[in-house]
Order: structure tokens, then C-alpha cells, then sequence
């Protein structure tokens, strides 16, 4: 079992949700508005499971607000195995049958079922199948609700791994590599995992997933335009290496036409720490300018991007903007790139009293 079996309650509180399955005319399943791969995955398959446990009994999945584009195909798979799942942008006062059992999954604060919120009390009994650290559920009774929640794993679609087992349902190939997809998601490629994410993920395999499928399931490919204008914005760049409190930062700048945010990414990804990137905006002509940083405190401790450099350009040329730490941008006043550009340098040299430096390479088969 890759979920640790913590004390006895874990089991008697699975035994209480399968009693409430067996005993349930009609059940609702609720991932949180805009459901991610965890979240659509795991309601997916409880949804199955209910109607494997009991035959002909109505279970529907309702998502709030929408699916992302990186669950198109767990929804796909979904709909394969008769699982029936709906986008609600609008509550329709039928969803919400008598004396239905709701099941809340990946759901950490009623906020996150969104208009739905407000039909909850009308379910009979609620379940939350859920691994999110912080729960807050105070507006429904306490007594109609079953937690079901586990706050050592790093994913919702990890105890329904363990649901499945217990039940002894036999699920689909297919679902368990949704079943990766949704620890994939929730711990960033591993990025994030708890000893259990490494553990299940193990033991789905070994149950005959394939790896290389549940990694395609999720990965949504760009627009061609996107991966052009990626490669411009790296032809087209300059870098910069500024010193600031005895620590080197490197800065670099480019422009492109589109997908600004893809080109500072990959400007990042490359390795600076700081990237701007600006693009005409023909129609209000004006610039946009947008900055992405490396998530490092190291940076923040001597620059604030948005302050110390944004501001300064539409001080000057006027226009407006906003931003994070990390993240941010603004409309800048002038329909020239370069003069922006070369302002956006000059700040930048002022703020770090003339320690900058550009990195210069020479291009291969140049000269
Ligand atoms: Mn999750």
C-alpha cells in the first residue's frame, strides 16, 4: 500500500464512504472550478468506482467554471469509460437532487466549488477527499460531513489510489496513468513529492501504466507561433551582467511581437535571472514591456523590478503597469521598442551606479 496507514480511522472512514455509496440514490462529485489534472482525474475515477460498487446508481461529475487545456485528454478518457462530466459556468437549480451525496474532491475551502457554494446545504451527506494542508469548511454542518483528508501525500489522485485498492476495483490502463498525471501535476514533475508520490507512482507501474503515456496525457503543445517567437527572442537578445551589493545578476533583454511571457521564460530558462522583454503595441502606439525573474531572494534583496525600473519609465514617457516580485508589466507611452529599451538600460545602470556589463560572444561562424 503506498499510503501509510496512519491509525484505524483511515479504514473505518473508508468503510463509512462505501456504506454511504451503497445506501446513496444519486451522487455528485465536485473538483474545485478549474480543474487540474489531480482534481479531474481523481473525480473521474471515484466516479467509475462508485458505479462499479453499485450498478445503475446516478453518479455525475460537476466541474465549476471550466477544464484546462493540459486535462483535455483525461477528460477524453473520462468519457471513453462513461463517466459523465460537466462544465458549469452557471448553476442550473436541478444539479442538486434530493437527498444526494456530495463528494468534494481536491477541495480545500468551499470558496473553490465556486457558485456552487451555495446549493451545498441542500446535499445530504458531503465527503472531502482531499490532501491540501489548510481546510476551511466552516459554513456547512459539520455533522453531514466525512473528511477523508491526508495531509502526507502530496496529491488527491494518491488516496484515490488507495480507495481503488481498498474497494479491490479493477480499474482501466488508461486510468492509471490519469492517476499519474494527476501526482505529476500536483508535485511538478517530482519537483515536489512525498514519499508516498514516489511510492504509488511505483506500484501504478508495476500494475502495467506506462510512463511515457501519462507524461504525453498532460503535455499541451504550443502554437507553432510560439516556439518561432521563442527562437527570435533568443536571436535577438541582449545580455547583461549588473553587480549590486557584491552579487552578480544577469539581465537579459529582447523583443518580440508576440508571446512575451514564453520569450522571458525561455530567457530564464537559459539561465539569467532577470528578463525583459518589450513588443510593439501598433494600435495604442505604445510598448509593452513585461519582466520575469528566478524565483531567488537573492535578487529581490537589491532590486524591485516594479518600483525601482517600471515606474521610473512611465514617470517619464507616461502609460501604466503592475506587477509581483517575480512577475509583472507594463504599457509604456512610446511606439518606438528602442527607445524604451535604451531607457530601460539606462535605468538599470543608474540603479546599479555603472556596474553593468554586456556579454559579448562572438557568433559561430562569424568572422
Ligand atoms: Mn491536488
Amino acid at each position: 500500500m503506498c499510503l501509510k496507514e496512519l491509525d484505524s480511522t483511515w479504514l473505518q472512514n473508508l468503510e463509512k464512504l462505501r456504506k454511504l455509496i451503497l445506501s446513496s440514490n444519486n451522487i455528485i462529485i465536485i473538483p474545485h472550478a478549474n480543474a487540474d489534472p489531480d482534481a479531474l482525474a481523481s473525480s473521474c475515477i471515484i466516479a467509475y468506482l462508485i458505479q462499479k460498487l453499485k450498478e445503475g446508481l446516478e453518479v455525475n461529475v460537476i466541474v465549476p467554471e471550466g477544464i484546462g487545456l493540459e486535462c483535455r485528454k483525461i477528460l477524453e478518457i473520462c468519457s471513453k469509460n462513461n463517466v459523465n462530466i460537466t462544465v458549469i459556468k452557471r448553476v442550473v437549480s436541478n444539479i442538486f437532487k434530493e437527498n444526494s451525496l456530495c463528494i468534494l474532491i481536491d477541495v480545500a475551502s468551499i470558496e473553490q466549488i465556486k457558485s456552487l457554494k451555495n446549493y451545498i446545504n441542500q446535499c445530504n451527506k458531503i465527503v472531502v477527499i482531499d490532501h491540501h494542508a489548510f481546510h476551511e469548511y466552516t459554513s456547512v454542518s459539520a455533522e453531514s460531513m466525512l473528511l477523508l483528508i491526508r495531509f502526507d501525500v502530496s496529491s488527491t489522485s494518491e488516496i484515490i489510489f488507495d480507495i481503488v485498492k481498498r474497494f479491490s476495483i479493477s480499474i482501466p490502463k488508461e486510468f492509471l496513468e490519469i492517476l499519474i498525471t494527476g501526482i505529476l501535476w500536483d508535485t511538478g514533475h517530482f519537483a515536489r513529492g512525498t514519499s508516498s508520490a514516489f511510492r504509488c507512482v511505483s506500484e501504478i507501474l508495476e500494475l502495467g501504466a506506462d510512463y511515457q503515456n501519462a507524461k504525453r496525457l498532460i503535455t499541451v503543445s504550443r502554437p507553432p507561433h510560439a516556439k518561432i517567437a521563442k527562437i527570435k527572442c533568443i536571436l535577438r537578445h541582449r545580455g547583461f551582467k549588473v553587480t549590486l551589493n557584491d552579487h552578480d545578476i544577469y539581465i537579459g533583454f529582447s523583443e518580440v511581437g508576440a508571446y512575451e511571457s514564453e520569450c522571458a521564460s525561455a530567457m530564464i530558462s537559459v539561465g539569467y535571472d532577470i528578463a525583459f522583454v518589450v513588443s510593439e503595441e501598433e494600435s495604442l502606439h505604445a510598448t509593452r514591456v513585461i519582466y520575469r525573474t528566478r524565483e531567488d531572494p537573492e535578487i529581490f534583496r537589491g532590486i524591485d523590478i516594479y518600483n525601482d525600473i517600471l515606474k521610473q519609465l512611465i514617470q517619464k514617457y507616461g502609460g501604466g503597469g503592475g506587477g509581483h516580485k517575480s512577475a509583472g508589466g507594463a504599457i509604456i507611452n512610446v511606439s518606438d521598442v528602442n527607445i524604451v529599451l535604451a531607457e530601460l538600460l539606462k535605468i538599470l545602470s543608474n540603479l546599479v551606479k555603472g556596474k553593468i556589463v554586456e556579454l559579448e560572444e562572438e557568433k559561430v561562424l562569424e568572422g
